[in-house]
């Protein structure tokens, strides 16, 4: 029997990612997408593009339980991935009633329409590394306490506990996914790596002549969204539903990724990049390293792109999406 899935969020990096699985599985896919969404295709919808004529997309707002419950009526569901959150820390510093508004009241009228319409469906909660904030212990595994940094920290917690209350209360199958940072050419460019990557393209092109950022000495771990998001799709298929860290188990400053993504073109990161007091943080999360030994054991989980990979791989595709809007002839790289 073909299964039926809902993500919210479809029209972000993993959003896009898990569709795109869920269909070469034989899933249904559906999405929950913003009205303006579906007003602003091009816009809004362009990550979409590869699976757009095979998904279904419903207008509803994450502001509103109505809409969310009128989607649970229309349609039932196997699985639901609530992706959707505003998931920009630098953000949630300058507005944290809006994110906090989003990512807790959202998540909770997702909860409260599965709990009253359909309580089989299984059910992932996006939470994340940044919840470990002021790790108290390192590597950082599900057992490691939580101390977020920042209104999105505090309100990827209250997420964590509302599917975990959930799932104790109310007997609903609610999975809690600990992603650290997990990246793609598909990153929106308000995030450090994809700054720094289109950042390189832009000077490789002759277009930026600088590259303006914050803390180089904050360490994350980096993987592939790709490689992440059928993590999400494991832990909906275990009998019991339970929280599971996702990482790579290796860990790289900001630096560091500067560092091999101004070299992947040839350059030296030293000579572009200059400090932006204006993006440190009231409070930063200095080191992230996660320990994903449950879901390598449990689910069979395996990472297949490393940091040197990942870093190459959005370098080549912002300069390839840069020179073919700018340059008729290829740029050459620094032939590695
Ligand atoms: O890329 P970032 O903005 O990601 P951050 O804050 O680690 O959060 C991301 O990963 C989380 C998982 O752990 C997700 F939950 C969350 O939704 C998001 O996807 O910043 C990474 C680091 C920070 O320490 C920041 O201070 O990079 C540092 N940084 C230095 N210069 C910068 C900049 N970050 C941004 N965005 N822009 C800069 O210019």
């Amino acid at each position: 029997m073909k299964k039926t899935a809902l993500i919210t969020g479809i029209t972000g990096q993993d959003g896009s990612y898990l569709a795109e699985y869920l269909l070469e599985l034989g899933y249904e896919v559906h999405g929950l997408v913003r009205r303006v969404a579906l007003e602003q295709p091009e816009q809004r919808l362009s990550r979409l593009q590869g699976c757009l004529d095979r998904i279904h997309l419903h207008p509803a707002s994450l502001d509103s339980y109505a809409s969310v419950f009128h989607i649970f009526t229309k349609q039932q569901f196997d699985e639901c991935y609530h992706l959707a959150a505003q998931s920009f820390v630098a953000e949630s510093f300058a507005d944290g009633f809006s994110t906090m508004a989003t990512n807790i009241n959202g998540t909770h009228y997702v909860l409260a329409a599965l709990r009253e319409l359909q309580p089989k469906c299984r059910f992932y909660f996006a939470g994340s590394s940044e919840m470990f904030g002021k790790v108290r212990e390192t590597p950082q595994r599900e057992t490691t306490p939580f101390h977020p940094r920042s209104p999105y920290g505090v309100s990827k917690v209250a997420g964590f506990y509302l599917a975990l209350n959930y799932r104790e209360a109310y007997d609903i199958p609610c999975s809690n996914g600990i992603l650290f940072n997990h990246e793609s050419p598909r990153r929106g460019f308000e995030f450090v790596t994809r700054k720094i990557t289109d950042g390189v393209a832009r000077i490789k092109l002759g277009l930026a002549s600088e590259l303006r950022l914050g803390n180089l000495e904050a360490k994350r771990d980096w993987g592939h969204a790709r490689d992440y998001v059928q993590a999400m799709h494991l832990m909906l298929q275990q009998p019991e539903a339970d929280d599971y860290v996702v990482a790579t188990g290796e860990t790289h400053s900001v630096r560091e990724f500067c560092e091999l993504a101004f070299g992947e073109v040839g350059l030296d990161y030293r000579d572009w990049v200059r400090k932006n007091d204006a993006v440190y943080r009231p409070a930063e999360v200095d080191l992230l390293i996660g320990d994903a030994t449950k879901a390598r054991k449990i689910l069979q989980w395996e990472p297949t792109v490393n940091f040197v990979g990942l870093v190459r791989e959005m370098v080549r595709a912002d300069v390839e999406s840069l020179t073919s809007q700018h340059h008729e002839q290829p740029v050459a790289l620094s032939g590695r």
